[in-house]
């Protein structure tokens, strides 16, 4: 039995892809959706032969591309004795680290309309289970590539509370030393390699990531089998970026999962409406890798794909597309006063809140009652609090920090050493920008 199958994915409902509008939009997709998991059904006829066995994933059989799930049979579960996908231990930090990124929002909320934090700031709420159900899995010396919608990633990787939250407030404590804010997260520690403002520009940038981890191992025979993780949304799918990565992750085989967060609105445009194919995890076998659907709105169902897609990535087999279907909860941004999305479609997804459904599962299957759970939400709401005393205390970064990392010519135009603007004709210098 696969790990899918153990998994008693519900025939998919698309579940929010409205489908009547589905239907009308595109009814040849229809067919597909009755089956339970999509990405085990599409057939590349001959592809192995054009190709030659040996480039391909190992599969069932040689004219196909078989889901990620017939790829690992040999899938052992640590609570497969209890018939449950998690552990208590494993279920309690799922729920810390989904309560800590809503958490985390929330106040973020709070905090961008007090006046703390400056520029666009877009929230995660709703997506937790993708966030948490793919890097929970992750070593640190795996990488994370996010986008501008970025805070959540970063949490789940490891990076502090603290360090993320003083980053949104421009302060030297920040994880970017207030110089990335909102949109641009990164941490070498922890290998989060950067949160992008322009859609589809970490596509590229976490599969050189995934190219270094091969290329260390391959021709250094260094030890290495780091994974990468590329996260982006439905909007970014159209985007040439996504097809040019997708080409050179499947044709070399990199160790790296592209992960989808579709989220059904690219701001104010509608996926269906933008798109000539809505189901974009199709897109992974025309490349000549495993395209993967999974509820995004369970975060048990987003591991086990996690699991496999992340497996088959270390294990040196290649790359897989999981496309996560999912909701914003808030507007795209907090600029934004989010008055296009049918008030339906919102009731529809808030009732499939997942941490909700996780908190269910916790207690429906006894592997922790409500007041643990309620311990484990005081604890991030003391976290999260501490965060913002702690930005909020945090010193402001020096005036001559502005020009630091800045490529182009520093020595015209800037601060002076008295403190002071200056302007000057620029010419360039060589070496490191110095004030
Ligand atoms: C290259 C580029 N073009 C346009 C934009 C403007 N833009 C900002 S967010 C966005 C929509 C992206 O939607 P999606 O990829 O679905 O991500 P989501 O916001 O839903 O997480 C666009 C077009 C941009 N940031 N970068
Ligand atoms: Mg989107």
């Amino acid at each position: 039995m696969s790990a899918f199958s153990a998994l008693k994915i519900q025939p998919p409902q698309l579940h929010g892809l409205n489908s009547k509008k589905f239907a009308e939009k595109s009814p040849s997709c229809l067919k597909t959706i009755s089956n339970p998991f999509l990405g085990s059904i599409q057939r590349i006829p001959n592809l192995r032969r054009r190709r030659g066995v040996s480039d391909l994933p190992r599969a069932a059989s040689p004219s196909t591309i078989v889901a990620i799930s017939e790829l690992v049979k040999e899938k052992t579960s640590k609570s497969a004795a209890s018939g449950l996908l998690i552990t208590r231990e494993e279920g309690l930090e799922l729920y810390e680290d989904m309560i800590l990124g809503r958490s985390f929002e929330d106040m973020c909320a709070q905090m961008y309309y007090r006046g703390k934090m400056f520029g666009f700031v877009h929230l995660y709420n709703g997506q937790e289970a993708v966030s948490t159900g793919f890097i929970k899995l992750l070593t640190q010396s795996d990488s994370v590539v996010s986008t501008y919608r970025d805070h959540v990633h970063s949490l789940s990787k490891g990076v502090s509370a603290r360090s993320v939250m003083s980053e949104l407030f421009g302060k030297t404590t920040g994880c970017c030393r207030g110089q990335g804010g909102s949109m641009h997260m990164f941490s070498k520690e922890h290998n989060v390699l950067g949160g992008f403002a322009f859609i589809g520009e970490g596509i590229p940038v976490a599969t050189g990531a995934a190219f270094s981890s091969k290329y260390r191992r391959e021709v250094l025979k260094e030890e290495c089998d780091d994974v990468t993780l590329a996260f982006f949304g439905d909007g970014t799918c159209n985007n040439g970026q996504f097809f040019e990565c997708l080409n050179m992750a499947a044709l070399w085989k990199l160790p790296i999962v592209f992960v989808v967060e579709n989220n059904l609105w690219a701001i104010g445009m509608s996926h269906l409406r933008a798109t000539s194919d809505p189901e974009i995890w199709k897109k992974g076998p025309a490349f000549g890798m495993p395209g993967i659907h999974v509820d995004g709105m369970d975060v048990l169902k987003v591991r086990e794909v996690a699991k496999e897609a992340i497996g088959r990535a270390r294990r040196g087999e290649g790359p897989t597309l999981v496309e996560c279907e999912t909701y914003r909860f808030r507007g795209h941004s907090l600029a934004d006063p989010d008055e296009l999305r049918d008030p339906a479609e919102k009731a529809h997804y808030a009732a499939r809140d997942p941490i909700m459904a996780l908190k269910k599962y916790i207690i429906e299957n006894n592997l922790a009652n409500e007041s643990e759970l309620k311990v484990i939400e005081k604890k991030i709401d003391e976290i999260v609090e501490e965060a913002v005393e702690f930005a909020d205390k945090s010193p402001l970064p020096p005036r001559s920090q502005l020009l630091e990392n800045v490529f182009a010519d520093p020595k015209g135009f800037g601060i002076g050493p008295d403190g002071r603007y200056r302007c000057e004709d620029p010419g360039f210098t060589e070496g490191t920008a110095q004030v």
